[in-house]
This record gives structure tokens, sequence and C-alpha cells, in this order.
């Protein structure tokens, strides 16, 4: 395939050429080399027994069933729930990684980080009814430690943070019996109901599906956020350079890249150290250039205004610069194949966590309790490497400056003109039309779809008819390289939202952060329920969201627990579901008939921003506004 069909992104596409020329083969060509099989692309086979595998027919899916009996709405609906309990899973092991961080924080054991955020540690503790009045940090802090660990253990009864749904979506859940309990139970029973032999009634399965989904996205994923922001710092808005152009030749270049916070979080304390600085100098470097990539990228620029090299489909592209001396990595979205490229251009390739090992890579391992001693060493081999480059080095020149770090408070502050203004002036601007509609577009880059491409083209579609666009993940840094996060992009915005963001100085398209982030999102649509006039639950909502290039089961979770919440949720591509079957029509059309969203696909980008506006337009009149 030309380079141009691959990839709208250019610094990617000048490292695909160049690969190329050095007979490196990166994921882009074995996308085109291996073909989807046709029946596991709509789920159409199971492989939950030895009596199989058995695989129906896409084209008549009602002609056979399994081994088993099992059919076909079974089965898909079965790999459905599997892929949302392992998306779960993701994203709670994270959470939950997070959390004891915080636990070994707050009792002294680890040293490095402290509590940079206790106004928002106060904030939450008293959203769930901890009392904070005359209290110590600490006693509070462990208070909200033993409450939030329910968000993972809890056997019985709702989650601490039911709290923040709007009344009317819970009154919906409790009636379905779908109030998520603990993480870990809902993922037990997800996997257990799917095994052969249980769960055959896939309008029951779907009960576990989202039950589990809503684990995550009220759960495991908004504890990780707000756990990361009351560690680190909440985000607020920051200036950040991304893409390849932020490499720099004459400094030593270190890639993170991965998804949690503390790697990057631990580097930058290592680059930070006099004695490491010199090192570097001493070997002839300008300086330490450390820079993210995918979301613990996306973490941390927010946070320090840290550079950013690019989304999921670049991380192969930046090793083929020659200039990276090494590429540290922690858990998900890291292609094992990085070993191999990272190894043609002599660049050290470092895992440091040990449910992640590639196999042939360097272990470091990071202790929390001591994690400077891993980034050090990371940071001494990558200067080993500066001193010692063979392979030329090819920098491409592009780089592109926008805002991010609008965090669920900041756009409270800057709308409503203080920290705990309210979402009044959002709810006005939708309700007099200025602001159509909200939509997230979230998600990943897959080398199935033109890297980019439809990411772009659905933004400015959106903009363009007034709906405010709210952004995570690898979509955030796709608009960010394109140049929609400035406030210039203003300029391509309808006339009601482009007046809404020069008012208030903000640009049409917010980045909220990583993928786990898109909690961000649940907050303020919650709080624009609540802030009245725009309906009593989240279905309500003129809002929708899309995941245009998905690829990782991370997504689909993603996208149930929206679904689940009320959103209507459109993914790019493909969906592993399969045609014409009832469980199809349960996701494009049943869950909405109960009082949920719902899911739909399309390839196109116009086409999903039609069926995005579409949406949007129907709940404003149902609305009446
Ligand atoms: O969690 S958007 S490719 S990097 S899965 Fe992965 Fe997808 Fe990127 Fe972050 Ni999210
Ligand atoms: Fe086949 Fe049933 Fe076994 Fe699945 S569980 S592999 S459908 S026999």
């Amino acid at each position: 395939l030309n380079v141009e069909d691959l990839t709208i992104c250019e610094t990617t596409a000048e490292m695909i050429t160049k690969a190329r020329a050095d007979g490196v083969e990166l994921f882009f060509d074995r996308a085109t080399a291996i073909k989807p099989c046709p029946i596991g692309e709509q789920s159409a086979c199971c492989k939950h027994c030895s009596m199989g595998p058995c695989r129906m027919n896409t084209k008549s899916p009602y002609d056979r069933v399994g081994v088993c009996g099992a059919t076909i709405d079974t089965i898909v609906a079965r790999n459905f729930g599997r892929m949302v309990a392992a998306g779960t899973a993701a994203h709670t092991d994270h959470g939950m990684a997070m959390l004891e961080l915080f636990r070994d924080v707050i009792n002294g054991k680890v040293k490095d980080f402290s509590i940079k955020d206790p106004l928002k540690l106060f904030e939450i503790a008293e959203s769930l009814d901890i009392v904070t009045e005359g209290r110590e940090l600490k006693d509070v802090a462990l208070d909200l430690y033993r409450e939030l660990e329910r968000t993972y253990v809890q056997v019985e009864g709702e989650l601490p943070m039911m709290k923040r749904v709007p009344e009317k979506t819970l009154e919906l859940w409790r009636k379905a019996g779908i109030v998520p309990r603990g993480a870990m139970r809902e993922i037990m029973e997800m996997m257990h109901r799917t095994a052969m032999g249980v769960d055959q009634d896939y309008e029951n399965i779907m009960l576990q599906i989202s039950r589990t989904a809503l684990a995550d996205g009220w759960g495991g994923s908004m504890v990780s956020t707000d756990i990361s922001d009351i560690l680190f710092g909440t985000p607020a808005p920051l200036e950040i350079e991304i893409d390849m152009g932020v490499l720099k030749k004459d400094k030593v270049n270190i890639i993170v890249h991965g998804h949690e916070p503390i790697l990057l979080e631990a580097m930058l304390l290592s680059a930070a150290d006099p004695e490491i600085k010199e090192m570097a100098k001493d070997a002839g470097a300008k300086g330490i250039n450390l820079v993210g990539m995918c979301c613990s990228g996306l973490d941390v620029m927010s946070r320090h205004g840290l550079p950013h090299a690019g989304n999921f489909s670049s991380t192969e592209a930046v090793l083929v610069t020659g200039a990276i001396d090494a590429m540290t990595v922690d858990i998900q979205c890291i292609k094992q194949d990085l070993k191999r490229v990272a190894d043609f251009y002599d660049t050290p390739f470092i895992t440091t966590n040990y449910r992640a090992k590639i196999e042939g890579a360097l272990h470091i391992p990071l202790d929390e309790q001591n994690p400077l001693v891993c980034t050090d060493e990371i940071i001494l081999k990558a200067i080993a490497r500066f001193q010692t480059r063979k392979k030329p080095i090819q920098i491409p020149r592009k780089k592109t400056t926008g805002v991010h770090g609008f965090s669920y408070e900041y756009i409270n502050y800057m709308l409503g003109g203080s920290f705990r203004g309210g979402y009044t002036p959002l709810n006005e601007n939708i309700i007099n039309g200025r602001i159509r509609g909200v939509a997230g577009v979230v998600g990943c880059t897959n080398p199935r779809s033109k890297h980019d491409y439809s990411h772009v083209e659905l933004v400015k579609e959106l903009i363009k008819n007034d709906v405010l666009v709210l952004q995570t993940g690898c979509s955030q840094m796709a608009l960010a390289k394109a140049g929609l996060t400035g406030p210039d992009a203003a300029a391509l915005a309808g006339d009601g939202l482009a007046e809404v963001c020069e008012t208030v100085g903000m640009p049409p398209v917010l980045g909220l952060g990583a993928c786990v982030d898109n909690s961000r999102i649940l907050i303020a649509a919650s709080e624009m329920v609540k802030t009245g006039g725009l309906g009593e639950s989240l279905a309500d909502l003129p809002a929708a969201g899309c995941a245009p290039e998905w690829m990782s089961e991370k997504a689909i979770a993603i996208g149930h627990y929206f679904v689940a919440s009320g959103i209507y949720v459109v993914f790019g591509h493909t969906l592993p579901v399969t045609g014409g079957t009832r469980f199809e029509k349960l996701l494009f059309e049943g869950l909405e008939d109960l009082g949920f969203g719902k899911w739909a696909v399309a390839d196109d980008p116009l086409e999903m921003a039609r069926l995005m506006i579409a949406h949007i337009d129907k709940k404003r009149s149902q609305l009446g506004i």
C-alpha cells in the first residue's frame, strides 16, 4: 500500500518510508499481509470448550448451532461479554495500582511522591460522605482509601461512586439489577456466566455485560483518575508540543509509553537530578528530553507540560528516527514487536512492570517504594546509548502546539467563572442553541483504518455543526497533531460554538487526558444533568460518543459503559457482532428502548458525524429545545 493510504500523520508517513528503505517491517505492513478472519471479525465463533471451536455461518447465522447447542446470539453475547471483562480488568487493575500507591504514600512507605491536590482529596471524601471537618489530611485520606478500595473488592452492595450518578439513571440500573458491585466480583461473574454451559440467554448475558462495564466507568477508571489527580495534581490547561518534531538531535531522547503515570512521574524526578543532568552533559548532550507517548504521555503532559510524540500507531515509527536513546514501557497497548524495531535502531527497550514483560527485552522492575532506582538506571542506559549513537538519525520537523488538560474541575471553572461555578453556562448555551450538543471522540488508532483520518474528519464535521468535542486517548493526540486543540480551531467551528469559544477563550476541542479519564466525561455529563434544563437522566442529554478507529478490548468496555449510562455510541469500521442477529438488534435498538443508550457502527467519518448529530437533534427535540 502507498504510504498516503496508511496514515495522514506526516511524521509517521515519513518514518514508514524510512523503515521501508531500511528494510524494517512495521505493523502497517502486517495489517496488510494478515487478512482478518471474516468469521472472527463478526465474532461468530466460539472456543470456550474443546467440543469446538465452533464456527457459525455469518451469512446465515441461524443455520446452525455449536456442538453444545449454543446459538449465534449466545456465542456473540458471550464473546462481547468477555471483551468487556478484559477491558474492565485492564482499567481496574491499573486503578487498583494507583490506589495502592495512594495508600503507601499516606502511610509514608513511598517517600518520592506526596499528595499534590489535597483540595480534591477533601472534595471527593465529602462527596462520599466522609467527615472532613476538623480532621487531619492523613485520617481523611485513610478513610478515603478504605472507601475506594470497595470499588475493586466489594462483594455485595452499591459502589461508593454511585453517589455521583444522576438519580434517574441510578433508578434505571436498580430496576434492571445492574448497579455494579466491586470490579473483581463483576469480572469473575462475567467470566463464569460466559463459560461453557452457563448463561445461554443473550438478554440475561447483556445484564452482566452492562454491570461489568459500569464497574469500570463508574468504578475502576473513575477511581484511577481521581487518585492520579490527588497524587500528581489535577490538570489545568497547558500549552503542549506534540509530534515527532519534539525530538532533539543534541539531547538524550527518552520515550515513555504506557498507562500508569507513576513511571513517567518518577522519570521526571530522575531527569531533574543534578548529578544525572551533569552526566548527560559530560556525555556531550544538551540535556535530557523526556517525551511521552500514548496514554501515560497524555496523563503527564497535561500535568507538567511535557512534550508528546504521538499515538498508538506511531510507537514503532518513532523508533525508526534512530534518535531514541531509550524507550521504556509499563502496561497496555505495547506492541511486542517494538522490541525488534528498537533492536534494529540500537535503542534500549526496557519493560518496568512485573505484569508486562516482553521476551528478550531488558526488564528493570519499578518498585513503587523506591522508583528512582529503576528510572535512574533507565536514564543512564539512555545516556550511554546517546554517547555511542551509531545509526543515522532522521527527525521529522513537524510539531504542533495545542492546549490540553481540561479536567472536569477546570471546565467548571472556565465556564462558570469560579471553580464551583457549576455547569449552568454550558447548559444555557446548549439550551439557547449556540452549542448544539456535546460529543466525546475518543479511543485508539488502528492500522486497519487510515491512521488519524477518521478522528480528524469526524471532529471537524462535529465542530462545524456546533457540537462541542471532548477528547481522550489516542484520538486526542490525532487532533492535537492536526492543530485542532488550540484556540485558533474556533475558526473551524460553526458560528454558535465559535462565539462561545471566543467568549470563554477555549478551543472547540477539549482534551481531557488518558483513556481512564473518560470517567471525566461521565462526571461532566452527570453535572450537566444535575445542573438542570437538559432532562433528568444521562440518556436525556443531547450527547453522543465515538471511537472511530478502536482496536482494544478496553475500548469495548468504555463504549459499553457509556451505552449502559445512557449515551449513544458509534464505533468506526467494525464491531465484533454478527450482522442480522438478535444480539445485534439489542445493541443497536433494544437497549435504547429499555432506557439505556445504544450502539452503532459506521465506516466513514462523515457518516459517523451524521449519526451523532441526528441523535443530538433527536434529544434536543425530545427536550423541547
Ligand atoms: O488506553 S486509546 S490505543 S493507548 S486503548 Fe491504547 Fe486505545 Fe490508545 Fe491508551 Ni486507550
Ligand atoms: Fe462449541 Fe459450545 Fe464448546 Fe462453544 S461452548 S466451543 S459453541 S461446544
